[in-house]
């Protein structure tokens, strides 16, 4: 065969291997292409130490990263052979039966989008599609929201809540007057990343109690109101992640008066608009007591949990203004933001969304699955709290059914954990946060089982 026709019908990746392969004098003759089935690409391709002068490695002094401390907890749970084991790490919900769920409604919208021959798979444009940023918008702000009636706000399409939030954290390095964002004491694992990466100098704020496994409420306006002016504040939307604590409207509202008297400015994160009560409208209230005021502030949104998107990295990110012809100017900085980063965001994902958030008929149909989700997860809190009160297990338990949203922050401690983990196969992240979601009739009371055996022997 020749050298044009055996590229061929290896096709790309063993192209470039076998220019790469060519290159580091390694024997590539097709009787021993068999090598490429058998082999990884590494293998076929890495130089021996004894091979000439590229015996080491630039990379040689490349130190092991540990692994993230969410993800991570996935990693450990596939290596675990136990039958037995269960994953309640990463929030990613499941069925009674333990599997990854793909909405009904998403499935007609995926046939939808497949059939209809006039979808093509051209760029979108840096922004991303214009359908799904405007109806997006009108989901998280309410159809009736007078700054979208004036055009105040500015929408871009982004990789799921993390790009969103990482796109709006560049945004504001290179726009706003002060750098510094408050993040509330715990957080998600990965906001103290992405905002410093993105350039913003971060620091926290008081958030959550141990001792009432409850909001921390004094300390929050107590560490907000000694927050320079102009201080960014990222606040979660709802479900707080990972306390499973949000503050009341009552309180919302407090929040909104300090912050608007200080001159602060609100950075939501909502990834987790319809999963906390089962109602869109509901879970979309803090932000819209905010833009009511007709201040401005950042809005990340994702749809890998309320419409089980999680691979598909589909989110938004929204900017309010305080006028229209702002918001055209942010928007135009936006896309500098985004260009050199991945240049234009992917199709199919927010064309799901697109298609679905458009179509009465759909809509209502994925609120009927976006509740039923919501409604597992309230009664895994349920069933988790009455196995541990049947057990007798020590302690007041009560915070799981109180905690909202896809995890209960359950207070034991790291050697319980790893307690748990070892003698149960129980995976979770190691500051005690369980993914509700993960759970089901058949697991609680293994997971029970392992809760009342740490407190017991671990104090
Ligand atoms: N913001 C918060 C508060 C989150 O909990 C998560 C996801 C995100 C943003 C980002 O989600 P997205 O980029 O997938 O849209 N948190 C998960 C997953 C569910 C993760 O850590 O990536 C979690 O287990 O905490």
């Amino acid at each position: 065969m020749g050298d044009a026709n055996m590229r061929a019908e290896l096709g790309s990746p063993g192209r470039r291997l076998g220019t790469l392969a060519r290159h580091l004098g390694v024997d590539y003759s097709p009787a021993s292409s068999s090598l490429m089935a058998s082999h990884n690409a590494s293998e076929i391709v890495t130089p021996s130490t004894t091979a000439g002068s590229y015996g080491g490695s630039v990379f040689a002094n490349v130190v092991q990263a540990p692994e993230d401390p969410i993800l991570g907890v996935t990693v450990a749970y596939n290596k675990d052979p136990s039958p037995v084991k269960v994953n309640l790490g990463v929030g990613a919900y499941r069925t009674e039966e333990g599997k990854p769920l793909v909405l009904n409604v998403v499935r007609r919208a995926e046939q939808l989008l497949v059939n209809d021959p006039s979808r093509v798979k051209e760029y979108l444009p840096i922004t991303g599609l214009a359908d799904f940023n405007k109806l997006s918008a009108k989901l998280i702000f309410g159809a009736d929201s007078p700054a979208i009636q004036e055009n105040r706000v500015a929408t871009v399409q982004c990789l799921s809540g993390t790009g969103s939030l990482r796109v709006g954290g560049e945004f504001l390095a290179r726009h706003h007057h002060e750098h510094t964002i408050y993040i509330p004491q715990p957080t998600w694992g990965n906001h103290p990343k992405v905002f410093t990466l993105a350039g913003l100098s971060v620091k926290t704020y008081r958030y959550y109690d141990p001792t009432t496994r409850g909001l921390n409420f004094e300390g929050l306006l107590e560490d907000l109101s000694m927050a320079p002016h102009g201080a960014i504040v990222l606040l979660h939307a709802c479900a707080h992640n990972p306390t499973g604590v949000d503050p009341t409207l009552d309180q919302w509202e407090q929040i909104r008066l300090l912050i608007r008297s200080k001159g602060l400015l609100p950075f939501f994160d909502s990834a987790y608009q319809g999963f906390a009560s089962g109602n869109l409208e509901a879970d979309a209230q803090s932000i819209r007591m905010f833009v009511a005021d007709g201040g401005e502030c950042l809005t990340a949104q994702s749809y890998a949990k309320n419409m089980g998107l999680y691979g598909e990295r589909v989110g938004a990110l929204s900017i309010v203004c305080k006028s229209a012809d702002v918001a055209v100017r942010v928007e135009s900085q936006l896309k500098l933001v985004i260009r050199p980063m991945y240049s234009n965001p992917p199709i199919h994902g927010a064309s799901i969304v697109a298609t679905i958030l458009k179509d009465r008929k759909m809509y209502h149909e994925w609120t009927i699955e976006l509740k039923a989700m919501a409604d597992r997860i309230i009664r895994m809190r349920q069933q988790l709290f009455d196995a541990l009160r049947t057990r007798g297990t020590p302690g007041d338990w009560s915070h799981i059914i109180k905690q909202i949203g896809m995890f209960t922050f359950t207070g034991l401690n790291r050697e319980q954990v790893t307690f748990m983990t070892k003698e149960y196969h129980i995976y979770m992240t190691s500051d005690g946060r369980i993914s509700m979601a993960g759970l089901s009739s058949k697991t609680v009371p293994h997971l029970a089982d392992a809760i009342h055996a740490a407190v017991t022997r671990i104090k």
